[in-house]
This record gives structure tokens, C-alpha cells and sequence, in this order.
């Protein structure tokens, strides 16, 4: 092939994002409940080792450009739209305006919105330092998000404490460290209460992230599970409404089962929000799209959640790579995205439905018969042969995940 002059490659990618068909209009896609972070189509690529790749794009465009797609809501952290410097002033309510404004020009609605604890010189030490004053300011962040949230009509409000954590080891208390923590979430807390009453709406569902490395060194709260075991520590003053955003790559990033966090969260009923992206075990934080990296896994995951009835929001945390441009975000990045995870989604049901499968795993359950409880050889010999369905049922869904299920073979 000839080299492809600079002005016919958007054409190129264009038509080829085209030629794979099967996409879904943006009316099927507003039926699911998938978020759309701000950050996500605006990060420009950049990283410790990595300059950005990509050009900075406004709220206005990606809202419009979410609503093009088909994505029904928007997310953000407060900083990503309003500059630290302008929060609290009057600025702050007139970007506020223009958010509400363009939210409803492109029919998309507000779920979430989070403080950004993370980037700014002010969280050196984060959220919850040893400073009071850095507290304090912390405190009136999160209540201002949380104003912020109501303002725009979110239900959520996710808290990522990346921050909380040290780089130094034996220079900070970690046990008062995560009392300060509390403390800032019950502020938030306390706040969504009176404000929640003012604008006559329900409090929001205020959902903790874990991620257990980046950017501290060391992090106090690294796992779903430390998260649960914080929330029903007795420092939280209004356990029902804290609960957790998972993240599927956080979970997987130490090594850990993605599926099994999300069970023993659906366990305390805590399980609020998803963050969805894939990526690789004992690796950074690379935020790969949704099911490029262990699709099987992720169809595993949407079988739990939809048995277990899961509602909540979809959130499409992941980062397009540095190599996909501004244009490609938007028509290639987040449609294919977006499509993955309603074909799986879908081809969930269709695990939850499919004969062999449910055959093979009632067999399961009814067990053996006549094995004798107190005859060892007895009991593993009953249940012998029945065994070899774990494996049956691994092949079928990878069956399922291909299309075999439907009729495609192959033959040589
Ligand atoms: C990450 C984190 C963030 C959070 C976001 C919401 O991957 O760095 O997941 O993207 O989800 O900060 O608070
Ligand atoms: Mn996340
Ligand atoms: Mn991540």
C-alpha cells in the first residue's frame, strides 16, 4: 500500500471504523445505564514518562459529543471544569450554568460528580494531612461538590483517595490518618443531608474507590474490601449512605478477582457505582477499554451483575490510548467502547439462559446421589463425574463469547 497522505486518514480511519458495521444507534446505547466521565475523552495522553498526544477539549464538545453518541450522562470532578481558583467565586456558578445549559441542549443528564483530591500542590499530603487548615480546605471541598451535585441533579458522588497514603514510610499515623478521612466524608455527608433537604431531592450515594497503588506509594485504602471494612469501622456516621465504586482494573491491578470484589460488595449491599475499563494484573493503572484485554473475564463479571440484578451505573473510566487523536476519540474510541459492552452485556442473558449451562449447573447443585456424609471415598465418589462440569461450563461460555452458541464454526 502506498503511504497515506495526511489529509486522507480521518477518511481512512473513517471508513473503516464504517466497514466493521454492526454498531448500535445512539437510541439502544441511552437505554443502559453508562455514564460518561469528562475526563476520559479529555485526557490529552500525557503521564510521568508521557507528553500529551492530543489537543484539550471543553465540556461543550464532550457533552455534545457524548450526546451524539449516545451516551445518556455525563460525570466529572470538579476541577476538571471549574479551575481551582475559580471554585467558590462566582465563576464557579457560571460554569455550573453553562454545564446545565449544554446538558440540556444535548438531552444527557448529570449522574456523578467528584472532588479531585488528587493533582493540585495543595494535596502534597492529601486530603487528610497532618495540616488542619489543609483539612479544612479539604472539608469545604467535598461539601462543595457535593452542593455542586445537587445543583446539576447527580445521584452520585464518588470519592478516589489516591492520596491517602505516604511516600515516606513511618512519617504519618496511619490509624489518624484515616480518622481525618472520616472525618471528611462525614462533613460530606452532613452537608448532602442539609442541602439534599433544601433542594427537596434525596441524598446523594456517596461511593469510595479503591485502587491499591498510584499516585502515593503506599496506600491506606488500597482494595474494595479495606474500603468496606473502613465504612463499617464505626468512624462513619452515616454508613447507609457510603458505599463503594469498584473498579474493574483496581481490582484486577493487585492480583485480585474482579468478579469476587463485586460479589462480596452485592454481599453488603454496597455496590453503588462501576467504574469499567480492562487492563493487566500487577501492572500501573493503564485504563484500557472495556473487554480488549480479558473479554471472557468481563462477560463473567456482567452474568453476576445481571443475576444479582445490579442497576447501578456503568462508568466508562478509561483512558483512549496516546496513539487514538482528538477525531478518533469521539469515532472510534468511545463507540466501539460503548458497543463492547452492550454485545456483552447481552451475551450475558444469553449465559443466564443457555440450556447447557443452567442444566449443567442445576446437575451441580443436586449433587450425587446415595453418597454416605460420613463415608469419605463415598462422598467423592458420588459427586465424581459431575465435576467435569466446571470445565463444560468454561467451554460453553467461551462457545457463547465467540458465537459458537449461534452456529459459527470454523473448519479446516
Ligand atoms: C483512576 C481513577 C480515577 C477515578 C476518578 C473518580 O483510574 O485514576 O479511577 O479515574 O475514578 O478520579 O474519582
Ligand atoms: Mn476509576
Ligand atoms: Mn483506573
Amino acid at each position: 500500500m502506498d503511504p497515506i497522505p495526511q489529509d486522507k486518514q480521518v477518511a481512512l480511519v473513517d471508513r473503516l471504523a464504517q466497514a466493521y458495521g454492526g454498531s448500535y444507534s445512539p437510541e439502544v446505547r441511552r437505554r443502559y445505564f453508562i455514564t460518561g466521565p469528562q475526563w476520559a475523552p479529555a485526557y490529552e495522553g500525557q503521564a510521568l514518562f508521557h507528553a500529551p498526544t492530543r489537543s484539550p477539549v471543553t465540556f461543550e464538545t464532550v457533552i455534545e459529543e457524548y450526546g451524539k453518541i449516545g451516551v445518556g450522562y455525563w460525570c466529572t470532578h470538579d476541577t476538571d471544569v471549574i479551575p481551582t481558583n475559580d471554585l467558590f467565586t462566582p465563576r464557579q456558578d457560571e460554569i455550573v450554568g453553562r454545564i446545565k445549559q449544554s446538558l440540556s441542549k444535548n438531552g444527557l443528564k448529570c449522574s456523578m460528580v467528584t472532588t479531585e483530591t488528587f493533582y493540585h500542590a495543595v494535596w502534597a499530603a492529601g486530603p487528610a494531612a497532618e495540616s488542619g487548615d489543609v483539612r479544612a480546605y479539604a472539608r469545604r471541598r467535598l461539601e462543595n461538590t457535593v452542593a455542586i451535585g445537587h445543583e446539576l441533579e447527580a445521584q452520585y458522588c464518588v470519592y478516589w483517595p489516591g492520596t491517602l497514603g505516604y511516600y515516606t514510610q513511618g512519617a504519618i499515623d496511619e490509624t489518624q490518618t484515616l480518622r481525618w478521612f472520616a472525618d471528611g466524608i462525614n462533613a460530606a455527608c452532613d452537608a448532602d443531608i442539609e442541602i439534599a433537604k433544601k433542594h427537596n431531592r434525596p441524598p446523594l450515594k456517596h461511593a469510595l474507590e479503591a485502587k491499591p497503588f498510584e499516585p502515593q506509594a503506599e496506600i491506606l485504602l488500597p482494595t474494595s474490601d479495606a474500603m468496606m471494612a473502613f465504612i463499617f469501622s464505626g468512624l462513619i456516621k452515616h454508613p447507609d449512605m457510603v458505599g463503594l465504586n469498584p473498579e474493574y482494573l483496581h481490582e484486577l491491578m493487585w492480583g485480585g478477582a474482579p468478579r469476587a470484589a463485586l460479589a462480596r460488595a452485592l454481599l453488603c449491599g454496597k455496590l453503588f457505582h462501576f467504574d469499567i475499563n480492562d487492563g493487566y494484573r500487577l501492572k500501573h493503572d493503564v485504563d484500557i477499554a472495556v473487554g480488549l484485554v480479558n473479554p471472557l473475564d468481563w462477560l463473567n463479571v456482567l452474568v453476576l451483575l445481571r443475576t444479582h440484578n445490579y442497576n447501578g451505573p456503568f462508568n466508562l473510566d478509561y483512558k483512549p490510548p496516546r496513539t487514538t487523536s482528538n477525531h478518533a476519540v469521539f469515532s472510534v474510541s468511545l463507540p466501539t467502547t460503548i458497543d463492547r459492552f452492550i454485545t456483552l452485556w447481552e451475551m450475558a442473558g444469553e449465559v443466564i439462559s443457555d440450556p447447557i449451562i443452567k442444566e449443567a449447573t442445576d446437575a451441580l447443585k443436586a449433587g450425587g446421589a446415595g453418597a454416605d456424609p460420613r463415608d469419605v471415598s463415598s462422598v467423592v465418589n458420588a459427586n465424581k463425574e459431575l465435576l467435569s462440569l466446571h470445565e463444560l461450563i468454561g467451554h460453553r461460555l467461551f462457545q457463547i463469547l465467540i458465537g459458537a452458541n449461534r452456529g459459527r464454526t470454523y473448519s479446516l
